[in-house]
């Protein structure tokens, strides 16, 4: 060795020890935190992403999201407490129910309170860099992000192309994609977060593939001579479950012309034109896309241009998490640094005739969720815990060796992440659903679900439970509320439910749910912070 290279090492391990003693409020030392960068898709179901196997594996492979289960874990029982977007997101960054929150719907769903507890915010006090890019849609200011950047327009859903974004209280207007603009910003902040001693904590949510489902020109052919495979119940018949799943307004006939990328008539503009995209939202407005089609052909015809559109949509998405991995592997991030692939909930890929989300159903229930972390987790593994949107705040946070508060009532599963699942982990997961009837006219709900079964309690202008053998009906076609087998597991579920309602502070009478669904908060564009 060299006289030049000691003296370098010698510097670079009086660096380290340096480092080493410098300690934050929290049990790890400085450079031993993690960093985290958080990804979340819009919508994104479990079964189209190809590591969890399914109908498109092989036609429509996420070769870069399966990296992370390829080098991490995957779990397979990650559940949404409220499938949809506002309401999941609320719950993610607080660790809390909507009922603890106070955000409960999308629509009317007002804008939510910023002055509560959020875990970026904790990151941010204890020593975190942070960031946020891409879909926020709570009409709030973001509060404890270092720098953000998150799509206005359309209610804050954002634009595919040309999205206008809010970056730290100002309003500008990008030229192109949204999914290669919101990692390319994103990107550019990592440039410099990277180059800092302090570890960060980047939020990448991408609005992708939300509806209208608008790929990015290059993949709009992709699979234009293939007849994509239809799910098992794309033919439901809704026999058992007539006013539920039987009355919505998310069948393939509720596809819009938007929807199906179809061409308007020259010269409608304004009012008239969004009025001739939006034909098919309402009942008595399903359309045949060519005369002389069956109504399955329809059905069928609709499916293909909006599974195919879907899935293009994704392949955006897995490219630009593929360009964040390998900025990682480039600078030699990827080892300190948890990654986590998920969706603010799941979505109906054609099962039982749907698109669209809301239900206590498995495909809107069960979120995607993989994570990598090099340094602690195990390779190829795979976790079958069940475990909810509340849990990922406290998880996080006990990864980067904080602790959430008291009153954040989700379970941190940093261990179950590193390999050992706690004896006593919880074996039922609580679910409530309020908005109504707009959109989709899916009727207010609460629920409990377990490794085996589901029960569930539709309320609000009907009075109907619901239950499901998962082991023996796995696709959910057979309410089985009335089968004499089951009552007594029915009577002990009834019992568990409401003791999950008193545990998280949701036992209240009909009455006041109904409030909730009934009551107009406001629309999240009406707030500053909104747009
Ligand atoms: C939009 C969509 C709905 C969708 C909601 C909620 N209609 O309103 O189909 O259910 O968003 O989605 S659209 O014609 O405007 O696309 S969520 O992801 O924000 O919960
Ligand atoms: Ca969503």
């Amino acid at each position: 060795m060299k006289r030049g290279q000691i003296i370098t090492i010698s510097i670079l391990m009086a660096g380290t020890l340096f480092s080493a003693c410098q300690r934050t409020k929290t049990s790890e030392p400085v450079h031993q935190r993690p960093n985290i960068i958080y990804i979340m898709a819009d919508d994104h179901a479990k079964t189209a992403i190809s590591a969890y196997g399914g109908l498109y594996d092989s036609l429509a492979p996420t070769p870069n999201i399966d990296r992370l289960a390829k080098e991490g874990m995957l779990f397979n029982n990650v559940f949404c407490t409220n499938a949809i977007c506002g309401p999941s997101r609320a719950s993610i960054i607080t660790g809390k129910y909507s009922n603890e929150n106070g955000y409960y719907k999308n629509e009317s769903g007002g804008q939510f309170n910023p002055n509560q507890w959020t875990f970026p915010e904790e990151m941010h006090k204890n020593g975190y860099q942070t960031a946020m890019f891409g879909k926020w849609h709570l009409g709030s200011v973001p509060r404890g992000f270092d720098y953000f950047k998150y799509h206005e327009g359309a209610g804050q859903q954002g634009f595919y192309w040309n999205p206008v974004y809010n970056e730290n209280g100002k309003t500008v207007t990008e030229k192109g994609y949204a999914t290669n603009l919101t990692a390319n910003f994103a990107l550019d902040w990592l440039k410099t977060a990277s180059k800092s001693d302090k570890p960060f904590c980047m939020l990448l949510q991408f609005k992708a593939p939300h509806r209208n489902w608008d790929p990015d020109t290059k993949y709009v052919d992709l699979w234009e001579d293939i007849e994509m495979p239809y799910p098992e119940t794309f033919n439901d018949n809704y026999k058992t479950r007539e006013q539920t799943a039987g009355n919505t307004d998310m069948t393939m006939d509720f596809l819009n012309r938007k929807d199906m990328k179809l061409t308007p008539p020259e010269g409608l503009k304004g009012r008239e034109l969004q009025k001739w995209y939006s034909y098919g939202n309402k009942r008595g407005e399903n359309w045949k896309p060519k005369p002389g089609m069956t109504e399955e052909e329809s059905r069928k015809w609709k499916f293909q241009v909006y599974i195919k559109d879907y899935l293009a949509c994704i392949k955006s998405v897995d490219d630009n998490v593929g360009r964040v991995l390998k900025y990682l592997d480039d600078n030699g991030l990827a080892e300190n640094t948890i990654v986590i692939y998920t969706a603010d909930q799941g979505f109906y890929l054609g099962e039982h005739g749907f698109f669209d989300k809301r239900f206590i159903y498995e495909e809107s229930l069960r979120m995607p969720f993989l994570v990598r972390y090099p340094a602690k987790v195990k390779a190829g593994s795979v976790n079958n815990d069940i475990i909810t949107n509340i849990d990922f705040a406290p998880t996080i946070l006990e990864a980067a060796g904080m602790k959430a508060p008291e009153e954040v009532q989700g379970t941190s599963f940093y261990s179950n992440l590193l390999g050992k699942t706690p004896a006593d982990w919880q074996n039922e997961m609580y679910y409530h659903y309020y908005e109504f009837p707009f959109w989709h006219h899916v009727q207010p709900h609460y629920g409990i679900r377990n490794e085996r079964y589901k029960l569930a309690h539709f309320y609000y202008n009907i009075d109907v439970w619901e239950f499901y053998d998962l082991q023996k009906d796995p696709n959910e076609l057979n309410n089985a509320i009335n089968a004499p087998e089951y009552q007594d597991v029915i009577a002990k579920m009834k019992v568990e439910l409401s003791n999950l309602m008193v545990k998280y502070k949701d036992n209240k009478p009909l009455g006041e749910f109904k409030k909730i669904t009934d009551t107009d908060f406001g629309k999240v564009s009406n707030f500053k912070g909104g747009h």
